[in-house]
Order: structure tokens, then C-alpha cells, then sequence
């Protein structure tokens, strides 16, 4: 919004729901993808199902044109939703969680490059899974801190950033992150 004197302030609101991503009526949702972009379980699983083949063959698209090996780690790139409420799914792929290796900047990276993408489009409102914190493995919590404390930092146009989750303990991890 524009402020007389002090000039434009971008200001976010971050909210959490419990409930399933497919279902939220926002500009942009974001998939827990993985590099192939050719779908998988978890979020995407759900995605491509609820969503419809469209999306599919743009991400097959995709491959063919920009990501011959697949899209690295921590970036994001953008497809139509198909039939999902929302006009447009932002894939981003998370890194697996290790142990012994520190892969948080790669999470952050997930946050950061899908609202620079949606920046891109034009999108307000955007809807983030808790990347990474399914089949990927990382602990809920760690998830959830670098989640919103990424998204709480960054430099968007993005007003709506909403963080859907699964079940009770994510959205507890996730008011425990607020
Ligand atoms: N809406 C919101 N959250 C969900 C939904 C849903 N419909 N379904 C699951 N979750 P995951 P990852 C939660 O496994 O860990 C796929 O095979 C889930 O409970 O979807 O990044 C991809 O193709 C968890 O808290 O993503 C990759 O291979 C969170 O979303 C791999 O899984 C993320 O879980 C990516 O694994």
C-alpha cells in the first residue's frame, strides 16, 4: 500500500489453515514436487488428481523445453492448476532431509524462488504445504521454523501467504513457528 512520505510498503499476511491445499481458493498453490515434475504421493500426488492431466503435460513440457534433468532442488517454475480453484500450481522441489548434512538453505530457497515466481505472475495469494516434511522426512518443527521465518523475510508483492496443513501436529509446529 502507498503511505504519503513514507512510499510503498508491501505488507503480508500470513495465515494457517488446517485442510487440503487442493481445495484453497488462492491465486497460486504450491506443490511438494520432486525433480521430475512428472508427479508422485503427498501433495503432488494430490495436486495432479484433483487437478487434472493439464497440469501434466505442461510439466511434461517443461522438461522437454528447460529442465532436461529435472528441476533442481530449492527452485520453483509455475503451470496452469487445471481444474483446482486456484489459477496456477507452483512446483518447487524440496530437499530430502539429512542428518548429517545441513540442507536448510535449500528449504528456504523452496519459499523464497516459489514467491519470486509468483511475483512473476501477478499472484496475491499463495498456499504453501509444509515442503519437505512429508516423504522427504524433515522433522515438523525445523520445517515449520524455516517455513515461516523464509517466507516472514522475503521481499514480495505477495499479500496472502497461507500455510495449509494436514493434520493437528503440522499446524501445531506451525503456530509453535508464528
Ligand atoms: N494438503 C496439504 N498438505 C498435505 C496434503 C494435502 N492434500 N497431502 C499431504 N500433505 P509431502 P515432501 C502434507 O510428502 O515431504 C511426493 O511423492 C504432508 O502430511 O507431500 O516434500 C513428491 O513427488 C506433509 O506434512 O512432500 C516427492 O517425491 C506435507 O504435506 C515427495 O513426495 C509435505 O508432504 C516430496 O516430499
Amino acid at each position: 500500500r502507498f503511505v504519503p512520505g513514507l512510499g510503498t510498503i508491501l505488507c503480508m499476511n500470513i495465515t494457517l489453515v488446517r485442510g487440503d491445499i487442493t481445495e484453497q481458493d488462492v491465486d497460486a498453490v504450491v506443490n511438494a514436487a520432486n525433480s521430475s515434475l512428472l508427479g508422485g504421493g503427498g501433495v503432488d500426488g494430490a495436486i495432479h488428481r484433483r487437478g487434472g492431466p493439464e497440469i501434466l503435460d505442461e510439466c511434461r513440457k517443461l522438461r522437454a523445453s528447460h529442465y532436461g534433468g529435472g528441476l533442481p532442488t530449492g527452485q520453483a517454475v509455475a503451470t496452469t492448476a487445471g481444474r483446482l480453484p486456484a489459477r496456477w500450481v507452483i512446483h518447487t522441489v524440496g530437499p530430502v532431509y539429512s542428518a548429517s548434512e545441513d540442507r536448510s538453505d535449500l528449504l528456504a530457497s523452496c519459499y523464497r524462488e516459489s514467491l519470486r515466481v509468483a511475483d512473476e505472475l501477478g499472484a496475491a495469494s499463495v498456499a504453501f504445504p509444509a515442503v519437505s516434511a512429508g516423504i522427504y522426512g524433515w522433522p515438523m518443527d525445523d520445517a515449520a521454523r524455516i517455513a515461516v521465518g523464509t517466507v516472514r523475510a522475503a521481499q514480495t508483492k505477495v499479500a496472502d501467504a497461507r500455510f495449509v496443513l494436514f493434520d493437528e501436529d503440522a499446524y501445531a509446529a506451525f503456530e509453535r513457528a508464528v
